[in-house]
């Protein structure tokens, strides 16, 4: 579908990936126009007009501007045709919210920043690693990943048997904390999480969201 939707952002942050993966599923083409949060902050004052807190991803379609990526994926599935994002049914759609929620309020900082950056990320860069960072992520860590598990059930995915919002948040950060030895083993404690992950990250939105 040829329509007018730019998403500013950075392929590496899971945010925008999980509205890249949004839109990869509808099968909305867009363009990426960059912004680096890592930039010097004179460099984003620009990007502030759009996005008063600076953060990444913000969509524009034609003259609609829109940030936060709850609220970005929601409008990608109500704007476009395509299949549906998010489940018909009011307990499994109020499922996704959680896991939403659950996602960015108790999985982003530790499994992304306390472990992923830590362990791969600041070596690579020539920084030190704070162990003490990556030991107190794992239980919370665990904590999410076993919520998962009974939240999920026997489904497919995590709000129902196909991929929805849910699965577009967490699969980017689940991304990142598997790169990390000490996420590849906690998450073999979790065979239903693990299923899962391998059934997300094949998909075609995972893969173009991700850019391999
Ligand atoms: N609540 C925002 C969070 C977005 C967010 O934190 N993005 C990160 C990159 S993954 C960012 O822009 N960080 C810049 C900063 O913390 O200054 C959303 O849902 O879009």
């Amino acid at each position: 579908m040829s329509v007018d939707v730019t998403v500013y952002g950075a392929r590496y942050s899971v945010y925008v990936r999980a509205v890249l993966m949004a839109l990869e599923s509808k099968g909305v083409s867009y363009d990426l126009v960059p912004v680096d949060i890592f930039s010097k902050s004179e460099d984003l004052d620009a990007y502030r007009e759009i996005h008063p807190f600076g953060r990444i991803p913000a969509l524009r379609h034609g003259d609609f501007i829109l940030y936060e990526t709850a609220a970005i994926n929601r409008y990608v599935d109500e704007a476009f045709l395509g299949p549906p994002l998010q489940p018909a049914q009011a307990e499994n759609r109020a499922r996704m919210t959680q896991i939403m929620s659950m996602t960015d309020s108790y999985a982003y900082q530790p499994l992304v920043w306390d472990v992923y950056v830590e362990r791969i990320s600041n070596p690579k860069d020539g920084k030190p690693t704070d162990e003490a960072l990556i030991a107190a992520a794992l239980p919370k860590a665990r904590i999410y990943f076993k919520a998962l598990h009974y939240l999920m059930g026997c489904q497919a995915f995590l709000a129902g048997e196909a991929p929805t919002l849910a699965d577009f948040h967490a699969a980017p950060v689940f991304g990142y904390f598997l790169e990390a030895p000490e996420g590849r083993e906690v998450v073999k404690e979790f065979p239903r999480v693990q299923q899962w992950w391998q059934r997300i990250s094949a998909t075609e939105a995972f893969k173009r969201a991700v850019g391999s």
